[in-house]
């Protein structure tokens, strides 16, 4: 008798798994036909073959470009590559893609460029706040653009335990963000299975020097960030607006 509950126990534990596995295909579209389409003002920029995950552009047509992000689920174009931050001119009739070259002691063989954002200063000192997984770490590296030198000076890195699995960020101040948690749990294997289930426990926090807290909760996989222009707002993936009331 014990046995036959068991077993009927496995069927049902099965099956609810199947079941939530095949919603899991439907919410990513898996199943979904890929249409060609032929891009008709689209053309290759060089540089970039190893993938971009994120781009913000200054009100200047510069825009910043970060490029070969590793991280679990994705393919990895370039394994034995370290990440690089790409800059491009889109003022210019054909932009094509530089990286930019970074000083200050920062550990680029460990780059693993993710989420960024620009801040700009008070005294017009542009900053590039940029997610970094080194070891599969989450840290925001913070770097002073030097639009002369095309190069980024490297300044200081944050860390802290509410910042795990950081997606993307926007900036409202100095040392000042809004970062998005794409997963709750760090292990891979794990995080697969809080996608099937759709557990919905990932986040934004707010991060500063002084306060460090999550604004809002219930994302199965907080990803892209950005603000409305008065701060009020913000929007995670896009489709999940939030007001900070
Ligand atoms: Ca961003
Ligand atoms: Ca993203």
């Amino acid at each position: 008798m014990g046995k036959l509950v068991a077993l009927v126990l496995l069927g049902v534990g099965l099956s609810l798994v199947g079941e939530m596995f095949l919603a899991f295909r439907e919410r990513m579209n898996a199943s979904r036909e890929v249409e060609p389409v032929e891009p008709e003002n689209c053309h290759l920029i060089e540089e970039l073959e190893n993938g971009s995950e994120d781009i913000d552009i200054l009100p200047s047509g510069l825009a910043f470009i970060s490029s070969g992000l590793k991280y679990p689920g994705l393919q990895n174009f370039a394994p034995d590559e370290p990440g690089k931050i790409f800059l491009m001119d889109l003022n210019e009739q054909n932009p094509r893609a530089q990286a930019l070259e970074i000083s200050g002691g920062f550990d680029k063989e460990l780059f693993n460029p993710h989420g960024i954002s620009i801040f700009i200063d008070k005294d017009h000192t542009v900053y590039l706040y940029v997610v970094n997984h080194p070891h599969m770490k989450s840290t925001v590296e913070i770097f002073k653009f030097e639009e002369q030198q095309r190069s980024l000076v490297y300044l200081k890195t944050i860390k802290h335990e509410l910042l795990k699995s950081v997606n993307d960020i926007v900036v409202l101040g100095p040392e000042q963000f809004y970062a998005t948690r794409d997963h709750y749990f760090t292990n891979s294997f794990l995080s697969l299975f809080e996608m099937i289930l759709d557990l919905r426990w990932t986040y934004v926090i707010f991060y500063s020097p002084r306060e460090v807290k999550v604004v809002a909760k219930g994302f199965c996989s907080a990803n892209g960030i950005t603000v409305s222009a008065d701060q009020k707002y913000f929007a995670s993936r896009m489709f999940c607006l939030r007001s900070l009331g």
